[in-house]
C-alpha cells in the first residue's frame, strides 16, 4: 500500500492561509455586527397574558415608512384574533383596559381596515394562532411611527403604546374594535 502524500504548506504558505481565515473570521464579524444593529434597532417586548404568565415577545422595528411588527406568540388560543395598537403602555390591568383606545392622530377615530373613512393609526390585520397555540409573523403598518418625530402618531410617546391582542377575529368594519371582542393578550412598547 502506498502511504498518503502529505504537502505540508511551507512557512511562506501559512500566511496567506492565515490571512484568508482571518478575513473570513473578520467578514462574518462585521456581518453579525451588522444583524446586531439591526435587531437593536428594534424594541422587543414580553407578551403576557391576563394570567401574568408569558405568551411569547413582540418586536416593533422602525422603517422609513412604518413599523415591522415581529410576533413571536405562545400558549394562545388557536384560530383568528384581532390586534391593535393600543395607546398606553400599560399592560397592568388584568383585562388590560389600562391599554385604553386604539392609537389615533384624529378624532372621530373610524376604525377599520375595510372601512373607505378610516383613520384608525392602531389597526392591524388579524392574527392566526396554530392548533399548538403558537403564531410566528411579521406585519407591516404604514399607519404608526416608533419614535416621535414624524408626520404618523408615535407608538413609543410619553405614555408609550401596547400591542394588544382580542379573543376574536377584527372584521375590519364594526365601531370601534371590529367585534374583536376581549383582550387576552398585551404587551408593553415603551
Ligand atoms: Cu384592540
Amino acid at each position: 500500500m502506498p502511504k498518503p502524500v502529505q504537502i505540508r504548506p511551507s512557512g511562506s504558505m501559512r500566511a496567506p492561509r492565515a490571512a484568508l481565515a482571518l478575513c473570513a473570521a473578520l467578514g462574518i464579524a462585521l456581518a453579525s455586527a451588522g444583524a446586531a444593529r439591526a435587531m437593536e434597532a428594534g424594541h422587543t417586548s414580553p407578551l403576557m397574558g391576563p394570567d401574568a404568565a408569558p405568551h411569547g415577545s413582540i418586536t416593533v422595528t422602525p422603517a422609513p415608512k412604518g413599523v415591522i411588527l415581529r410576533i413571536a406568540a405562545t400558549g394562545l388560543p388557536p384560530g383568528w384574533h384581532g390586534m391593535h395598537f393600543h395607546e398606553k403602555g400599560d399592560c397592568s390591568d388584568p383585562k388590560f383596559t389600562s391599554a385604553g383606545a386604539h392609537v389615533h392622530g384624529a378624532t372621530p377615530v373610524v376604525h377599520g381596515l375595510m372601512n373607505a373613512d378610516a383613520n384608525d393609526n392602531g389597526d392591524l390585520p388579524n392574527l392566526y394562532v396554530g392548533a399548538d397555540g403558537t403564531a410566528t409573523v411579521e406585519i407591516y403598518s404604514t399607519l404608526v411611527a416608533l419614535a416621535p418625530g414624524g408626520d404618523r402618531p408615535a407608538l413609543m410617546d410619553a405614555d408609550g403604546a401596547a400591542l394588544v391582542i382580542h379573543a376574536n377575529p377584527d372584521d375590519y368594519m364594526t365601531q370601534p374594535i371590529g367585534g374583536a371582542g376581549g383582550r387576552i393578550a398585551c404587551a408593553v412598547i415603551k
